[in-house]
């Protein structure tokens, strides 16, 4: 599959480039990407999908994890990144023949600025839907995703409803943490959350704990608007994720059956990643009413995991 933007290296590097802070060239899969750089800390972003496919803060190994086998095809994102799941997230809610998780991440998006200020360097890219752009969504809306290295990396998903009919939305920035090992991570801060159990026949259940990666972990959390940390003890770091405009949390593993099915994972990747996922599904689905818009946001983040923790 051949990128459209290849041609256009140098004109986005004319365009859009911004000293040592932001530059375009050719990445992994060959893809055309935006390389970010703010005092140590490095991002990747891809214009096919808006993905991020890596972020690592100052001195810091990557936060993200891309699988060796990553692949791109017809209908198929790099596994790995920060795949954008836009406008549905999972199966299509009335149509199973439909790509799951929406058709966002598949597309080529529009660079619309790129900023290196004092305070953040990043980029906003933009995709818009409709009867005439998007014969596969009758909906004429508009996605933009807004991308920052500061303290962190910040993400901001803004939809804006450009049709006369209310726009149903279910969303997920489906993000891959790179972990040292599933033996040694946990995931916290869901403690008490109501979810629904997507391994096996779909079951309502109540989190007791920390989530322990010893199994395949498929679960739609609602109610979870809190902050999210995943505690590494192989790494000695704890990733913290803090969200806006998202109720609701997917945390997802497939294990070593999973793995096969989706053929991939490379080698043992299930051990070396979680999904920790800032959405908009399940219970907490959207409805824009004509004319609004919602954003969903996350930051990434990370620190040393102490005795303590
Ligand atoms: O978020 C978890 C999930 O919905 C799983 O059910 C799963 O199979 C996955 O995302 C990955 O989906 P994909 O379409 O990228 O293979």
């Amino acid at each position: 599959m051949k990128d459209q933007a290849l041609d256009g290296l140098d004109e986005l590097n004319g365009r859009f480039a911004r000293g040592h802070e932001i530059r375009f060239r050719l990445g992994p899969l060959g893809l055309t990407v935006a390389q970010l750089e703010r005092r140590g800390h490095r991002a990747l972003v891809a214009l096919r999908g808006a993905q991020v496919l890596s972020y690592a803060p100052a001195n810091g190994r990557d936060l993200l994890w891309l699988s060796d086998a990553a692949r791109l095809g017809e209908g198929k994102a790099p596994r790995g990144g920060i795949p954008v799941c836009w406008p549905w997230f999972g199966q299509h809610p009335t149509d199973a023949s439909r790509p799951a998780h929406g058709f966002a991440r598949h597309r080529l998006w529009t660079l619309q600025e790129t900023f290196a200020t004092p305070e953040a360097t990043g980029l906003r890219l933009s995709l818009d839907t409709g009867p005439g752009a998007s014969p596969d969504w009758p909906h004429a809306a508009r996605v933009e995703l807004k991308v920052w290295l500061a303290d962190g990396l910040w993400l901001d998903l803004t939809t804006t409803n450009l049709d006369i009919r209310p726009l149903p939305l279910t969303q997920a920035l489906h993000t891959y943490f790179a972990i040292s090992d599933v033996d040694h991570t946990r995931v916290d801060g869901l403690d008490g959350a109501p979810y629904t159990d997507h391994v096996g026949a779909r079951t309502r259940r109540q989190q007791v704990g920390p989530i322990l990666l010893d199994r395949e972990v498929n679960r739609v959390f609602d109610h979870s608007p809190g902050q999210v940390r995943i505690d590494d003890t192989g790494y000695a770091r704890r990733i913290t994720i803090d969200k806006l405009g998202s109720r609701s949390t997917v945390v997802w593993n497939p294990w070593t059956a999973g793995s096969d099915r989706l053929g991939d994972m490379g080698e043992d990747g299930y051990r070396r990643m979680v999904c920790v996922e800032t959405a908009n599904a399940g219970e907490d689905a959207l409805l824009l009413a004509p004319g609004g818009s919602h954003t969903l946001s996350a930051r990434l983040g990370e620190g040393p995991l102490s005795d303590a923790d």
